[in-house]
């Protein structure tokens, strides 16, 4: 394809986009609810919540186009569905690590939620530092004339691990390679306090709730 041809076709594609992320929205939608529920059911028994906050996003029709060429994929909705797994997004933010898998553990037993893919970046977290357990799944959407099963890319984290990842998606994650070293491994440096905060933290919870002093 030549790059005018790139370029129309991206154009062409900006333009239908809006309606084809429609059903993204539905899907974040239906999780939204039922995560909503689960943290309500805590609440409503007095519980301790698993669930500190949400947040969810349909990713923009240009940073879809951008992630598309930074793959090297032609601009197509066949190579959106295919291969852009986080166009419709959720963060889950949880106040301890054992909540982050409790609740994908909560939702993986939903006979209406298929786990495609699961990368966990808190047992494994990525060079740079960054953590949290990435969860693919998929969600039946029923429209007026039929279902489509949706991806949605479900972020978990505490509150500590997401606190890193705001401030380094804003400081480096879109600049990688163009920062000096010495601030990677700052920002490295920072998850490692993060974690253990986030032991600490877990900890004391731990010996609350086992009525420890
Ligand atoms: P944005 O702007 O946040 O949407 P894939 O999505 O699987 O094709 P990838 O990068 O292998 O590509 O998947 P991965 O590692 O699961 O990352 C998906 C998303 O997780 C990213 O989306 C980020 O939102 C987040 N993420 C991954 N790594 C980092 C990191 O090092 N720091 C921060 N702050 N966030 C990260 P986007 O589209 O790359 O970016």
């Amino acid at each position: 394809m030549t790059v005018l041809d790139e370029v129309g076709h991206s154009a062409a594609l900006l333009r239908t986009l809006p309606r084809e992320l429609m059903v993204y929205k539905f899907g974040i939608d239906e999780l939204m609810t039922k995560l909503r529920i689960l943290s309500e059911e805590f609440d409503f028994a007095n519980q301790h919540d698993p669930i500190e906050h949400l947040a969810s996003r349909v990713k923009s029709p240009e940073a879809i186009l951008d992630k598309l060429a930074r793959k090297d994929l032609e601009p197509s909705i066949e190579a959106i569905r295919e291969h852009i797994e986080d166009v419709a997004g959720i963060r889950v933010v949880c106040p301890f690590v054992p909540d982050v898998y409790l609740v994908a553990e909560m939702l993986g037993r939903q006979d209406d939620v298929e786990i495609v893919k699961t990368k966990d970046y808190i047992a494994a977290p990525k060079p740079n530092g960054y953590r949290s357990l990435h969860l693919i799944v998929r969600i039946p959407v029923f429209l007026s004339d039929r279902v489509e099963r949706v991806k949605v890319e479900i972020q978990m984290r505490t509150v500590g691990m997401d606190f890193w990842a705001a401030v380094e998606h804003k400081l480096f994650y879109k600049y990688a390679g163009t920062a000096p070293a010495d601030f990677a491994d700052e920002l490295r440096g920072a998850a490692e306090i993060a974690a253990d905060l986030d032991t600490r933290m877990t900890a004391l919870h731990q010996r609350l709730q086992s009525g420890q002093s």
